[in-house]
């Protein structure tokens, strides 16, 4: 039986362990699960920022510097929309532009979110299975002092200032999960599950909050392992800390830790950090991945982590 990985996921941290994970092992034996609570439609088109973060780090084409969007860039749809006075807080390149087109119109042709992913991996030789947590629209309402906004509101174009009191995911009660999320959760040849270094109040509870995926993961035979976004009581990346302070959480591992409770059966920390009071088996390495070598690392230790755990 050829054993697999199946990783839950957000956009720029949870691409950078799964092109860890392909540096350490064959990238069709890894199943990655992405959050599409950041989805919207902007200008008309369909977008689903997570699903192509991973597309282009796993192609190798993604904007390093940024995290998101294309490598080698040219914005000339920009410059032509803010001319016209188009809206332009949210930057679509010229490139990145026809993933959006070609996908919006498959949607609209009656084509599955999952679909149309699995065609742009294999347009571009992806070997790891992306799948859209469902194909069923959930969007993430973060609930700030401003009033109740969409996520890529308040994350792109109010920069995450607003102060944030509640988070919720519009349409989760009645998503399905998508064809293969579930069936590669409990498939007997999973023999880890991993919850990425995402955000996991913006990025992985959407995920969660699809009907099915946390009972899954509950009762799934491999283990699941946790890789912990803070590291010496400050977020890897990104509003997760201020998100913590706002939501009355401490910014640390034992937040993780309890944020988790019951679904993870190892949390793996900094090796600068204490993982003896977690009330959780962890492991430790240098969380955070700058290079190759750094996500392979990382990939390598979450993996030795869960082998423990079986
Ligand atoms: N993030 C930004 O901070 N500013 C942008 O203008 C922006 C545009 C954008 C376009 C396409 C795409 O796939 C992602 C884009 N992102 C942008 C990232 C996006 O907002 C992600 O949802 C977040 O990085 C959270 O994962």
């Amino acid at each position: 039986m050829t054993e697999k990985i199946v990783v839950l996921t957000g956009g720029v941290g949870g691409a950078k362990l799964v092109l860890g994970l392909c540096q350490v092992m064959p990238a069709d034996q890894v199943v990655a699960i992405v959050n599409t609570g950041d989805d919207f439609e902007h200008l008309g088109l369909n977008i689903s920022p997570d699903i192509d973060t991973l597309l282009y780090t796993l192609a190798l084409k993604a904007d390093r510097e940024k995290g998101w969007g294309r490598a080698d860039e040219s914005w000339n749809f920009m410059a032509a929309l803010r001319s016209l006075g188009g809206e332009d807080w949210f930057q679509l390149g010229d490139g990145d532009l026809v993933l959006h087109i070609l996908r919006t119109a498959q949607l609209r042709a009656g084509h599955a979110l999952s679909t149309v992913t699995a065609q742009f991996a294999a347009a571009w030789n992806i070997g790891v299975s992306v799948l859209p947590m469902s194909d069923d629209p959930v969007a993430t309402i973060v609930t700030t002092d401003e009033g109740d906004l969409a996520f890529q509101r308040y994350f792109v174009e109010r920069r995450c200032m607003p102060q944030v009191s509640a988070i919720r995911f519009e349409g989760a009660g009645m998503a399905r999960a998508a064809p293969g999320v579930l069936e590669a959760i409990t498939d007997p040849a999973t023999s880890a599950i991993v919850i990425a270094p995402s955000n996991p109040y913006l990025s992985i509870d959407p995920i969660l909050s699809v009907p099915g995926i946390s009972d899954a993961l509950r009762n799934s035979v491999a283990p699941v392992v946790a890789v912990s976004p803070i590291v010496g009581g400050k977020a890897v990346k990104g509003p997760t800390a201020k998100l913590m302070a706002e939501l009355g959480q401490s910014v640390s591992l034992s937040t993780i830790a309890r944020h988790y409770e019951g679904l993870i059966d190892g949390l793996l920390i900094d090796s600068g950090d204490d993982g003896s009071a977690l009330g959780v088996a962890s492991a430790a390495t240098d969380i955070m991945m700058n290079s190759l070598t750094d996500r392979a690392r990382v990939a390598r230790a979450t993996l030795a982590l869960a082998q423990t755990l079986r």
